[in-house]
């Protein structure tokens, strides 16, 4: 199924008038106060978000999985349906593969079909978390960090077939999530896994191209219940240094202890020029993989207000990856999605809002009352209909959920292919 420009126009049609309205309300309160409204508009249409193919499928736990209809059955169906989430927000404009469940059969028939939605391919994810019915060497006590040499090496070539893949994709990044670590204490040698880590990055680093970065992930726990090797920002930053200056730490907001402040690693990480990519989420408890924005949309904008700050202030800091990393286990894959998108533009597009001048001069009268009022009161705007002029700039839908609903999205995709269940899942 392709979503035309002119099937999305023809449905903002009736949303115009209220739009014009709510706009020029906002566009006038956010002059008065000083704000360039165009410009905050062009940012907002700029900023795309990396769709992952694992997300695209009904997830699941650990406890079992609901299938839901009209799952794409194979990675050209998984680049149809990113494709239909670009022609409605205009901010899904790339695809995060995960190999060895999305090996191409045909490169160049992938490319152009990619081309034909407007994707890019972003960073590559390699797998070593579990074992392939074809494994030729076992996961189960590790990978990267393994003391069994020859699980080790198999790991270090895995990661290698996947920079040959996405060479041929014109990928430019590879991520490393390692589940590696112990249930157990006593079960490994803390430092001997860490050397052990380090050694294979190190070896893996030295493979990719000049061009391409390396994007070292961190998790507390899970699978591993008692330690993960790289457990932290700490971590991964240090093992990021030793691999070499195309190496970076990538924050994924649900591998933190409930709590942890995590702009504030944001902050940190890009003032070193160290934070190279993004995976968003949400979270209760843990690792819970919910919708982007929908249980803490304050800590999400306060993560925003860093990278603001960053991009702006850091220029050691190369711009970052943003990727979506979420499981769906009730809702539309798709429509979970469409919502996590719009919760990362409200987000960013309200950290835009912020005062940095005026911020700045609190900061440095201790103004702590007013500082807070900065924030909040950005935090406070909404901002969708700024959302909605930089769809509309871009050819997509004023209300990309109504707009999927609309056009009975899911039930076509349905009578296309069936309740076939996603790969990679
Ligand atoms: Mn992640």
């Amino acid at each position: 199924m392709i979503i035309g420009k002119d099937i999305i126009d023809q449905y903002n049609k009736a949303g115009v008038e209220n739009f014009n309205s709510d706009f020029d309300f906002l566009q006038n309160k956010l002059t008065r106060s000083g704000a360039n409204v165009a410009e905050i508009v062009n940012k907002i249409a700029d900023f795309q978000v990396a769709i992952p193919s694992w997300a695209l499928g009904a997830g699941g736990t650990r406890f079992g999985r609901f299938s839901y209809g009209g799952e794409p059955a194979v990675l050209e169906q998984k680049l149809d349906d990113v494709g239909l989430l670009h022609a409605l927000t205009h901010s899904a404009g790339a695809v995060s593969l995960h190999i060895p469940w999305d090996i191409p059969s045909d490169v160049s028939a992938l490319k152009e079909s990619a081309k034909s939605h407007g994707l890019v391919f972003d960073a590559m994810n390699s797998n070593t978390f579990q074992d392939q019915p074809d494994a030729k060497k076992s996961y189960k006590f590790g990978s990267l960090n393994s003391v069994n040499e020859d699980s080790r090496a198999y790991a270090v070539e895995h990661n290698k077939e996947v920079i040959r893949i996405g060479k041929e994709l014109d990928s430019k990044s590879l991520t490393v999530w390692l589940a590696d670590g112990a249930s157990f204490p006593g079960q490994l040698n803390f430092q001997t896994a860490l050397s052990n880590t380090e050694k294979s990055l190190k070896e893996i680093y030295a493979d990719m191209p000049e061009d391409w970065k390396l994007f070292i992930e961190y998790k507390p726990y899970e699978p591993n219940f008692y330690s993960t090797t790289i457990q932290d920002w700490g971590t991964s930053f240090m093992l990021a240094n030793a691999c070499g200056e195309r190496a970076f730490t990538l924050v994924d907001l649900g591998h933190h202890l409930p709590n942890t402040n995590i702009e504030q690693i944001v902050a940190t990480l890009m003032y070193k020029g160290k934070l190279g990519g993004f995976h968003f989420n949400d979270s209760k408890y843990g690792d819970d993989d919910l919708t982007v924005g929908s249980i803490k949309p304050y800590a999400l904008f306060l993560i925003f207000n860093e990278l603001v700050y960053g991009i702006e202030n850091n220029k050691n800091n190369p711009y970052p990856a943003w990727m979506i990393d979420a499981s769906h286990n009730i809702k539309d894959p798709l429509e979970d999605l469409l919502q996590s998108l719009e919760a990362i533009l409200i987000a960013y597009a309200q950290a835009l809002l912020v005062d940095q001048k005026a911020l700045k001069t609190a900061q440095l009268n201790n103004d702590v009352v007013a500082a807070q009022d900065i924030l909040q009161n950005a935090y406070r705007t909404d901002v969708r209909p700024l959302l909605q002029a930089a769809r509309l700039q871009s050819g997509a839908a004023l209300d990309p959920i109504a707009t999927y609903r609309n056009l009975k999205v899911r039930e076509t995709l349905i009578s296309e292919r069936g309740w076939a269940k996603a790969t990679g899942l």
